[in-house]
């Protein structure tokens, strides 16, 4: 069954108070991540992965040389809608409940786990992705090239942030940085994070 483009979880101007423009979504949600929708339907169709899940296609090409371009297609139709998830207008601030005593616990404190994924999402060079994720019971930020994902170093991601130049180049240019702290203060969507450890305990 081909998969569809899913909808944002909220209007494509809802983020524009936070620095995440209409047009930047109208970019990334509308051309970007449909285009990889659309290939990946291509690359499948026909295939015994045809009728697989978006994570069984993920796993299956991982680990196949000759289906890398696969794996790029689908991997990013998941981070993608991973990342629309991870963001919420009025977002930012701090975690609280079950999620914040263990980023307490795992980093030290809050500005620890601030310092740490400012720096992966800022030191990953080129393209890629940055991560909070629970890594055999413990919360870790990871930061991965191009399309790879914590699913298949089975880590359960929690959070990510899209640090591509399509992510960020038409409302911050060049500065990564402030796209990065931007996110923090303004977008990251806690209750999202907090959901999904919830489900991984
Ligand atoms: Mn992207």
């Amino acid at each position: 069954m081909a998969f569809t483009l899913p909808d944002l979880p909220f209007a494509s101007d809802a983020l524009e108070s936070s620095h995440m423009s209409a047009q930047t979504l109208s970019f990334h949600h509308g051309k970007h991540h449909a285009a990889y929708v659309t290939n990946l339907n291509k690359l499948i169709e026909g295939t015994d992965l045809a009728d697989k899940s978006l994570e069984e296609i993920i796993q299956i090409s991982f680990k196949d040389p000759s289906k890398v371009g696969i794996f790029n297609n689908a991997a990013q139709v998941w981070n993608h809608t991973f990342f629309w998830n991870s963001l919420k207008p009025g977002g930012g601030g701090e975690p609280t409940g079950a999620l914040a005593d263990k980023i307490k616990a795992d980093f030290g404190s809050f500005d620890k786990f601030k310092e740490e994924f400012k720096n992966a999402a800022a030191t990953q060079f080129g393209s890629g992705w940055a991560w909070l994720v629970l890594d055999n019971g413990t919360l870790k930020v990871t930061k991965t090239p191009n399309a790879e994902l914590p699913l298949v170093h089975g880590q359960t991601p929690l959070l990510t942030l899209d640090v591509w130049e399509h992510a960020y180049y038409l409302d911050f240019q060049n500065r990564r940085p402030d796209y990065i702290q931007n996110f923090l203060d303004n977008l990251v969507n806690w209750d999202f994070a907090a959901e999904n450890l919830a489900k991984a305990a």
